[in-house]
């Protein structure tokens, strides 16, 4: 069959919404898209353990560090699906960990700012999370069957998250003067950053058009930026606290807000890898995947010693 023949028929699947599944006949953009924005998102997953990790050993009480831990914990185990997911289009785990390690591969532009208070845990959660379970409830119904499939066990868990960061600033907002004003501060800090996780405007968006014929992508960036805000908007009133929008104002024609500029000179310095942490999170993961040689190795000689002793028993 011609290619523009078989392209026809993908498309009609697509249309008819069946998934796409690992063996079945794909157009190798629809390979390599999917390949580059799911192991971005694994990426993300592990860097952005990151700033969460580094309050760990500072929680403000044992229950704060073990909710901490278990979340952390988490996004280790989102990452493995995503890079399991990723595997299934033709590429290795270890060329997708060295593409992060030498630069080459992009992550969420947020992991690159820096947690400075613990008030910045909850304003993770809540606004960090709350930006990622939106983009991540379209992508459960996104085309390619092994990404939709791991999207809903991590949308399970990314509500916990949420929640728990929200409740983290909701008690720093009924509590003593400092702490209020430290809530303020990480929702000041974290508030542009995480509208820029929805990506840059549709307008400046280069895979957007062709993601959403092969209903990689649900909905825009624009589209799911909005939706973030009017969610916050409303929600910020119930901590007692504001965002850092002096244009954000309820339209009443749209039934949406309005919100002010986002700073798009700041966005592609991050994401062309010279925002605040760029260089601090890269050279952690080097020396964690360094440091971590001898765990990798000693996996391998068990596993090896495990199926020779099958072989073994099976002979
Ligand atoms: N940061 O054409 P566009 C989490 C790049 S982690 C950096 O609109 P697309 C969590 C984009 O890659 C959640 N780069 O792209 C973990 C493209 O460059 P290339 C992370 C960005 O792919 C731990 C170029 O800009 N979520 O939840 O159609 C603790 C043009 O953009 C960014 C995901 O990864 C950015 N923010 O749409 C706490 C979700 N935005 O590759 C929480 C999966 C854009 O062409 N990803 N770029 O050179 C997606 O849904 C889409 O990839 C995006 C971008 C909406 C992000």
């Amino acid at each position: 069959m011609a290619e523009h023949d078989m392209e026809k028929m993908f498309q009609e699947k697509i249309d008819k919404e069946i998934k796409i599944e690992p063996k079945d006949w794909m157009p190798e953009a629809y390979r390599k898209t999917n390949l580059r924005q799911i192991s971005q998102h694994a990426h993300s997953e592990v860097v952005g353990m990151l700033p969460e990790g580094n309050w760990i050993s500072r929680a403000p009480s044992l229950k704060r560090k073990a909710v901490l831990i278990a979340k952390v914990q988490d996004e280790a185990g989102h990452g493995l699906y995503l890079y399991s997911s990723a595997e299934t289009l033709g590429s290795t785990r270890d060329q997708m960990v060295a593409d992060l390690l030498s630069g080459k591969a992009k992550y969420s532009s947020i992991f690159n700012y820096p947690s400075l208070t613990w008030a910045d845990m909850g304003a993770i959660g809540w606004l960090v999370d709350g930006a990622a379970i939106l983009n991540q409830v379209m992508l459960c119904r996104t085309s390619y069957g092994p990404y939709a499939r791991a999207m809903v066990r991590i949308c399970k868990e990314e509500s916990f998250h949420q929640r728990q960061g929200f409740e983290t600033l909701l008690v720093l907002s009924r509590g003593t003067e400092a702490q209020k004003e430290m809530c303020q501060d990480a929702i000041n800090r974290w508030w542009w950053p995480s509208l820029m996780m929805f990506g840059p405007k549709d307008s400046e968006s280069t895979n957007s058009d062709q993601s959403m014929k092969w209903k990689i992508k649900r909905m825009t960036n624009d589209e799911l930026r909005q939706k973030f805000v009017d969610m916050a908007a409303e929600q910020v009133k119930v901590l007692g606290m504001t965002l850092p929008d002096a244009d954000l104002k309820w339209n009443t024609k749209t039934k949406h807000y309005d919100f002010g500029e986002i700073n798009w000179d700041e966005f592609w310095n991050v994401v062309k890898g010279n925002g605040p942490c760029n260089k601090n999170r890269l050279d952690a993961r080097i020396k964690a995947h360094e440091e971590g040689k001898w765990v990798r190795e000693a996996a391998m000689a068990y596993a090896e010693k495990r199926m020779a002793r099958q072989k073994d028993k099976a002979a």
